[in-house]
């Protein structure tokens, strides 16, 4: 039996174009093969493997809807979220590694650099010979981006950045960062930092339980000289950061039913071959009734990430829209790996199985790229136009 099975309870393979099962395939196959024999022992000891970089970049994770004048595959959002999902089937850290570098970097100097930052950056972000990161959060300040306190001062031929980030994914190995600073007049920029500046360093974060075969750390700037053809030119203010957020958010939402689905298809197998009191647990209805929620909370999320995917590829996806997604998405994923846990019993809990890694994961994925109730209060804002963030 294929364990990359997917459920498609209702027939949502006849929404996609062969184009898109093309290339849910490729990327399949890809999990299969470089991901999915290696996560468990690379989440047990918590080790980032640098050499996926490059081969996201060979296969097309970096960066699908970047055109491929600049080294991007060129294709829709749906095809951006049939990656996400097929990467987060193996793992949501292998996940966050592709979408950061798509969304969260490359998107930014896609949409905001110059002609020159996009020559210069791109091509090199999509076949993964660079690694890039996302500075957006910082100690005190996660949910409230707008209050960061990293800064940059104009010093006539360079801005000099001062401040520090942290949560970032990727920055322990990354080659450029996009950094989200304010200027003097306390005005919000983005800008491209490069590994060996001067007063630049990347510490990792040890000792998470979630995404583990993922690399994390801070970012600190102690008086480091960025050149000005750094600052990202073609968009100020908090708007710029929460625009790249609203590619990656989308993506998680996809990214988030592949964990879910991995959950789902290990716990029907396992349910069909268990035998306890002389029969396949699959036979008691209380087995089933869990079978049939995991199966329902898919099939909702599968349409939700498809006509999302139509709304995002005419350009119509708004905000709130994409918040409800990545909110719904990865807490039902959340549940049913819970849910696929307690199917499996105590062997559940071990590394044979990969619910206890999907679980742990999605901890983070509930957290970041706005948690739970951030989203729920963007809904709530948009609900009754009142802003119940302060
Ligand atoms: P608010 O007053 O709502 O907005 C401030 C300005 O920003 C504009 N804006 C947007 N513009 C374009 N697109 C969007 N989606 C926008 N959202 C906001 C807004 O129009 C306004 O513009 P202007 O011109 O009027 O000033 O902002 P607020 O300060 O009240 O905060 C709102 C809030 C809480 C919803 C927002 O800040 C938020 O979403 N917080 C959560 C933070 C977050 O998501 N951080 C993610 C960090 S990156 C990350 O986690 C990567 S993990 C990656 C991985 O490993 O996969
Ligand atoms: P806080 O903002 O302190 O929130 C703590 C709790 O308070 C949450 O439950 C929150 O919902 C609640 N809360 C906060 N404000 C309100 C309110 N107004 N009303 C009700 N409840 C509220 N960031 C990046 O910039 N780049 C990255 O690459 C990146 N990668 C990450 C990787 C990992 C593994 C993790 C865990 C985080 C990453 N982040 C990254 C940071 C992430 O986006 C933040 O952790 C997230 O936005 C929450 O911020 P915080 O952790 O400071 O929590």
């Amino acid at each position: 039996q294929d364990v990359y099975e997917q459920p498609d309870f209702y027939a949502i393979d006849d929404l996609l174009t062969e184009e898109h099962k093309l290339i849910r395939s490729a990327i399949r196959d890809f999990v299969k093969r470089d991901i999915s024999p290696y996560i468990e022992d690379w989440a047990q000891r918590a080790h980032f493997p640098y050499e996926i970089v490059k081969k996201f970049g060979d296969i097309g994770a970096f960066g699908p809807t970047v055109p491929t004048e600049y080294g991007g595959g060129g294709l829709d959002y749906i095809s951006y979220g049939i990656i996400m999902q097929e990467i987060e089937r193996g793992d949501s850290g292998m996940r966050s590694t592709a979408s950061v570098q798509g969304s969260l970097v490359m998107y930014p100097i896609y949409k905001f650099g110059s002609e020159a930052q996009r020559k210069k950056y791109l091509p090199k972000l999509a076949s993964g010979e660079w690694l890039g990161c996302f500075g957006l959060t910082e100690p005190d300040h996660g949910s409230n981006p707008s209050g960061m306190v990293t800064n940059f001062k104009d010093m006539g031929d360079h801005y000099l950045l001062n401040g520090a980030k942290m949560w970032i994914s990727n920055s322990p190995r990354a080659d450029v960062a996009v950094v989200w600073a304010k200027d003097e007049s306390g005005r919000i920029h983005g800008l491209i930092v490069e590994r060996g500046m001067e007063g630049f360093s990347t510490p990792e974060t040890h000792g998470k339980w979630s995404l583990r075969a993922s690399a994390t750390g801070e970012l600190v700037f102690d008086n480091v000289k960025v050149p000005k053809e750094n600052l990202l030119p073609g968009k100020s203010g908090l708007g710029a950061p929460m625009m790249c957020l609203d590619s990656a958010r989308y993506g998680i939402a996809w990214g988030a039913i592949g964990a879910a689905m991995d959950c789902y298809e290990s716990a029907r197998r396992y349910a069909a071959e268990r035998v306890q009191f002389g029969k396949p647990i699959a036979s008691f209805q209380l087995v089933q009734k869990k079978l049939a929620e995991m199966l329902t909370e898919i099939t909702k999320a599968q349409l939700l990430n498809w006509r999302l995917g139509v709304l995002m590829n005419e350009g119509k996806a708004s905000t709130p829209q994409i918040s409800l997604a990545k909110r719904n998405n990865v807490h039902v994923a959340l549940e049913i790996a819970r849910e696929a846990r307690q199917i499996h019993g105590g062997m559940g809990i071990t590394g044979e199985y990969p619910m206890m890694r999907h679980m742990m994961n999605l901890e983070s994925v509930v957290t970041y790229e706005g948690t739970h109730d951030i989203h729920l209060l963007i809904l709530g804002n948009n609900i009754t136009g009142i802003p119940a963030f302060s």
